[in-house]
C-alpha cells in the first residue's frame, strides 16, 4: 500500500471527524437551550408550562445573567395579544405572610434585581412569569415569544419553549 494514499485517507477522516464534531455541536447548542443576549445582559434557557386550554394560564421560567457591569433590573415583561391577554411577573409564597399555614399563593413582584456579575434563575415554585389568559392552548414544542423589558439593557426580545410539566 502507498504510503501518501494512506495518510491521506487519515488526514480525510479527521476532516470528516470534526465536520462531525462541528455538526453535532452546532445541533445541541441551537436545540437544547436558546440564548439571548443584549448590552451585556444575557436570558437563556426559556420554557413554558403547557395550558390544556384557550384562557388558561401558563408559567414561563428562565434565567437572567448579568455581565453588564451596570445594575440591573427586569422591570417589565408583554405578549402580544396573540399568545395571552396580559404577563405579569410573580413569585410564589412557600408560606403564607402569617407565617403560618404555607400557601401556594403567589403575587406580583414589581421588578426582579439582578446585580452586576450576578444571575437569576425563574423557576418553579419561586420567581416566574404568568401568562393570563392564553390565546389558544399551549402544547410541547410550541414557541412562545415575550418582550422582558430591563432598566439598562432595554427591551429584549427571547423566545420560550413549550414543555411539558
Ligand atoms: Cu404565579
Amino acid at each position: 500500500m502507498n504510503p501518501l494514499n494512506g495518510r491521506r485517507s487519515v488526514a480525510a477522516l479527521l476532516v470528516l471527524a470534526l465536520a462531525l464534531v462541528g455538526f453535532a455541536s452546532a445541533c445541541s447548542s441551537s436545540s437544547s437551550s436558546s440564548k439571548f443576549t443584549q448590552n451585556g445582559v444575557t436570558v437563556s434557557g426559556a420554557w413554558a408550562t403547557e395550558a390544556e386550554i384557550a384562557t388558561g394560564k401558563s408559567d414561563v421560567y428562565f434565567t437572567i445573567t448579568n455581565n453588564s457591569g451596570l445594575y440591573e433590573k427586569l422591570m417589565s415583561v408583554s405578549v402580544a395579544t396573540s399568545v395571552a391577554k396580559s404577563a405579569q411577573i410573580q413569585e410564589s409564597d412557600a408560606v403564607d405572610s402569617t407565617g403560618g399555614v404555607p400557601a401556594m399563593g403567589m403575587g406580583q413582584v414589581n421588578s426582579i434585581p439582578v446585580l452586576s456579575g450576578d444571575s437569576v434563575n425563574l423557576e418553579p415554585g419561586g420567581l416566574h412569569v404568568l401568562l393570563m389568559e392564553i390565546a389558544a392552548p399551549l402544547k410541547a414544542g410550541d414557541k412562545i415569544d415575550l418582550q422582558l423589558g430591563f432598566l439598562n439593557a432595554g427591551v429584549m426580545k427571547v423566545t420560550a419553549t413549550v414543555k411539558a410539566g
